[in-house]
């Protein structure tokens, strides 16, 4: 499907470091839940694959949250050098967007379309890298059914009632991504999509791969009989057709690290053979609002297109987002944005005096906090404190103004 806009990244000189960051699927030293720091990136081209929205109620400020956090880890890998293959699906058929559907009335088809428009625009408008392909689960309907083949060539399938499942004993190193003991998985599984009291699985967590048509639901003919792909192998078919056996980053929010990522990573490894699916595992942590994680099924949402319709300027949004670690929860408050506005001008008027303090430092800074961890927080400090510099008229570099805006711009996404 079409992608969105892409903005221009401007240069900076030099070369930032290499990137470090939190893979989930290894345990940190320090017990940090997100993992340990592990460099990013070990060729000249880095693949990367991040999971797209389920189109309704999009875009609230999870989802931006999270597409934010990739969009500073793409921008961070260019500055070191790499060139970024980059996808991202829409699930555009699915349980609970058909659910949504029938409950409100209208077209599946259509709340998906207006949905996913609406994404495209809160991520032009957040300034957000788009994927190089950008690729919905329905379109890719073909790609699914060939996994399902070499699945089934594997011995990792079997039939229950005319749906297909993938048996999760196939893979043996099914769990390390997500480092999840068995209880976990078992909770896990039951809320988010799973079906782990149904008889006649082979094991409880085992997913489906292909579900027969019910009745009043979309259907596409397969050699499995009319019915549609499962949600795991739809992301494991998408990414392993379009980026290949192994890519460096599987990303997304931290709530799809299980069952999402532990399943699509079992079958894209069983599926070619080859391990890992991902060499990290990266996850953007929950956002929350009124003390609950920021959810459709709850309904505490804060859509970004509602706050720019309100009048924000998506720039002080981006900020608000960006002033926060992508590797702990954070909760939104209101007056973030008023902080972020705050600070947008502060920028402003720096960037636009006639001179100031070199920016060398300030871009090594930059990239020093980005490249360890996305220490988003750290480098705006950086950029404040340059900026104060200004006001107060320390520092005669009249190259300086021009070199951050296009720093800040380049490795924050932020215009100024
Ligand atoms: N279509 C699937 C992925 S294949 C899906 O999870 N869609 S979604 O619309 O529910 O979520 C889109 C992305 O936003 C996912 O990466 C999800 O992990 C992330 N996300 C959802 N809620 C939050 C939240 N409150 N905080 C941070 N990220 C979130
Ligand atoms: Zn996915």
């Amino acid at each position: 499907m079409q992608s969105w806009p892409a903005p221009l990244v401007p240069r900076v000189e030099g070369t930032g470091p290499q990137l470090r960051v939190r893979d989930t699927a290894a345990a940190d030293p320090d017990g940090h839940p997100g993992g340990a720091l592990r460099p990013v990136g070990s060729g000249h081209v880095a693949r990367m694959y991040v999971c797209g929205i389920t189109p309704y109620d999009a875009t609230h400020l999870g989802h931006a949250a999270t597409y934010v956090t990739f969009d500073l880890l793409q921008r961070v890998l260019r500055d070191a050098g790499h060139r970024i293959v980059y996808v991202q699906n829409v699930t555009d058929v699915d349980d609970p967007l058909l659910e949504r559907a029938a409950r409100d009335g209208v077209d599946w088809r259509a709340l998906a379309e207006a949905q996913t428009q609406l994404f495209r625009e809160d991520m032009t408008a957040l300034r957000v890298l788009p994927p190089d392909a950008y690729v919905g689960a329905v379109e890719s309907i073909p790609l699914v059914i060939s996994m399902i083949h070499r699945l089934a060539a594997a011995e990792a399938t079997y039939e229950l009632d005319g749906d297909v499942y993938f048996a999760t004993a196939a893979e043996p190193r099914f769990g390390e991504v997500s480092r999840l003991d068995r209880d976990a998985m078992l909770a896990l599984s039951a809320e988010r999509g799973g079906d782990p009291g149904r008889p006649g699985k082979k094991d409880p967590l085992d997913p489906v791969l292909w579900r027969a048509a019910r009745a009043g639901e979309p259907s596409w003919q397969s050699p499995y009989g009319p019915g549609r792909p499962g949600w795991h192998v739809e992301c494991a078919a998408i990414a392993t057709t379009h980026l290949g056996p192994t890519i460096d980053v599987q990303g997304g929010g931290i709530d799809l690290a299980f069952p999402h990522h532990e399943m699509s990573a079992a079958h894209a490894q069983v599926a070619t053979g080859t391990w890992p699916f991902a060499r990290s595992y990266v996850h953007q942590a929950m956002v929350g609002f009124d003390g609950h994680k920021m959810s459709k099924s709850r309904g505490n949402l804060v859509l970004v297109s509602r706050l720019r319709a309100d009048g924000a300027d998506p720039m002080a949004i981006r900020l608000a987002l960006l002033d926060h670690r992508h590797d702990a929860d954070w909760e939104w408050h209101a007056e973030d944005l008023t902080v972020a506005q705050e600070r947008l001008n502060v920028w402003r008027t720096a960037v636009g005096a006639e001179a100031g303090p070199a920016a060398a430092p300030l871009v090594s800074a930059v990239r020093g906090a980005l490249g360890d961890g996305l220490d988003s927080p750290r480098a705006l400090a950086a950029v404040d404190r340059w900026a104060t510099e200004v006001a107060l008229h320390r520092g005669e570099d009249p190259g300086a103004p021009g070199e951050v805006r296009r720093l800040v711009d380049a490795l924050l996404g932020i215009a100024l």
